[in-house]
C-alpha cells in the first residue's frame, strides 16, 4: 500500500439524524479529539446513511452543519482533522455501489442493527437500510483507514467490513487495508438514564443527555435517573446487579477521570441522593465549555461552510485514488475526462 512510512489512518462517521448526545460523545467524539497528532484522522457527517430512514430534509441539512460545528467544539480541530460531508465526496456511493456486489444477502440480513430499524420503521424496510453497511464499509476502505473509533454497537459493521475488503483483496489482489474497530474501554456503552437496559439513543428524549442540553435540563435528567431498589442505596460498580448505578459511574468515571475505585469511595455512605446530582454536576460542568463554543461556532456560518469545502477537498483527493484502483481491478473502463 502507498506510504506505509505515513501515519497511520482514523476515521468515523456519525449519522446527523438526531443531535449528538453523551452516548455519542463518550463512546466516539471525545476519544477522537486526542488522536489527531498521532494519526490521520477523517470524521464526517454520515448524511447519506440517515436517508435510510425518512427525514426531514430542512432539518436534516441544519443538523449536518450543527453537527460539524458540535464536533470542532468537542476539540476537533480542523487544521489537524478532515472534517466533511459525505454525499460531498460522491466516492462513497459509488464504491457503496461496487461493495454491495461483494457483500452477501446472508451477511445483511444478521446485521443487528438492520433487524432493530426495520423492526422500529416497519412501514419503511427499504433497500438502503439493508444495504447500510456496504456503504459504511466504502466510507472506511476509502480512506485505508487502519482504525475506526466507535461505540460497541458499531462493531459488527466493522467486522462485515474487514470481511468484504479481505473477500475484495482474496480476488483481485492487495487494494484494501483491512481495518480494526478502535474501542474504548469505558464509555463504549453508555445506557438511557431511564431505562438503563437500553443504550442510551436519540430516540429516547428523556433518557439521553444532548450535549447542547441546558444545564437545568441535564440536572433534572440525573435527578431523575432509574438506579436500583437497593435499600442502602450502595454506590458499588456491578453492571449486571445495579446497571443504572455502573452507568452513572462509567459517565461520571468518563467526565472526572476518577476510577471506579476511587468513585466508591467517594460516595461510600452517601447514597444515590447525592450520587446523582453529583454525576449530573460534573456532566453540566463538562459539558458547559462545549455547548458555549458550539452556539458561538453554528451562529458562523461562513466559517462552517469554509471548514467543510476544505475537509470534502482533502478527503476527496484521497478517496479518487482509491475509487479508480477499484474501478480498474472490476474490469470498468477509464473515464476519458
Ligand atoms: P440511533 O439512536 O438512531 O441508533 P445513535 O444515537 O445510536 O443512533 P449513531 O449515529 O448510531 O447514534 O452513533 C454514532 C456513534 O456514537 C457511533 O460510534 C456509536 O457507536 C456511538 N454511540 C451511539 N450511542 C452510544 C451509546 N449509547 N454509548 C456509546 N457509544 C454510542
Ligand atoms: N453506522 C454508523 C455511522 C457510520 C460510520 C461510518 C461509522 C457510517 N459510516 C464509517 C464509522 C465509520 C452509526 O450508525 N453510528
Amino acid at each position: 500500500m502507498d506510504n506505509t512510512t505515513a501515519k497511520k489512518v482514523m476515521l468515523s462517521g456519525i449519522q446527523p439524524s438526531g443531535d449528538l448526545h453523551l452516548g455519542n460523545y463518550l463512546g466516539a467524539v471525545k476519544n477522537w479529539a486526542d488522536l489527531a497528532d498521532e494519526f490521520d484522522c477523517y470524521y464526517f457527517m454520515a448524511d447519506l446513511h440517515t436517508l435510510t430512514v425518512r427525514q426531514n430534509p430542512a432539518e436534516l441539512r441544519r443538523r449536518s452543519t450543527q453537527q460539524l460545528a458540535q464536533y470542532i467544539a468537542c476539540g476537533l480541530d480542523p487544521e489537524k482533522n478532515t472534517l466533511f460531508i459525505q454525499s460531498h465526496v460522491h466516492e462513497h456511493a459509488e464504491l457503496g455501489w461496487i461493495l454491495n456486489c461483494y457483500t452477501m444477502f446472508g451477511e445483511l440480513s444478521r446485521m443487528t442493527q438492520f433487524k432493530d430499524k426495520s423492526a422500529k420503521n416497519a412501514e419503511n424496510v427499504n433497500g438502503g437500510l439493508f444495504t447500510y453497511p456496504s456503504l459504511m464499509a466504502a466510507d472506511i476502505l476509502l480512506y485505508q483507514a487502519d482504525f475506526v473509533p466507535v461505540g460497541e454497537d458499531q462493531k459488527q459493521h466493522c467486522e462485515l467490513t474487514r470481511d468484504i475488503a479481505t473477500r475484495f483483496n482474496n480476488i483481485y489482489g492487495e487494494t484494501f487495508k483491512v481495518p480494526e474497530p478502535y474501542i474504548p474501554k469505558v464509555g463504549a456503552r453508555i445506557m438511557s438514564l431511564g431505562a438503563p437496559n437500553n443504550k442510551m439513543s436519540k430516540s429516547d428524549p428523556q433518557g439521553c443527555v444532548f450535549l447542547l442540553d441546558k444545564p437545568e435540563d441535564i440536572a433534572r435528567k440525573f435527578k431523575r435517573a432509574v438506579t436500583d431498589s437497593d435499600t442502602e442505596h450502595c454506590v458499588r460498580y456491578a453492571p449486571q446487579e445495579k446497571p443504572g448505578v455502573a452507568n452513572l459511574m462509567s459517565i461520571y468515571s468518563s467526565v472526572t477521570g476518577k476510577s471506579f475505585d476511587e468513585i466508591e469511595r467517594e460516595f461510600d455512605g452517601k447514597g444515590y441522593g447525592v450520587f446523582k446530582p453529583a454525576v449530573g454536576e460534573a456532566v453540566i460542568e463538562h459539558l458547559r465549555p462545549i455547548r458555549e463554543e458550539a452556539e458561538r461556532i453554528i451562529a458562523d456560518k461562513a466559517y462552517l461552510s469554509s471548514v467543510y469545502t476544505e475537509g470534502a477537498r482533502k478527503a476527496q483527493y484521497i478517496a479518487r485514488k482509491t475509487l479508480r484502483k477499484v474501478y480498474k481491478k472490476v474490469g470498468l473502463v477509464e473515464k476519458p475526462f
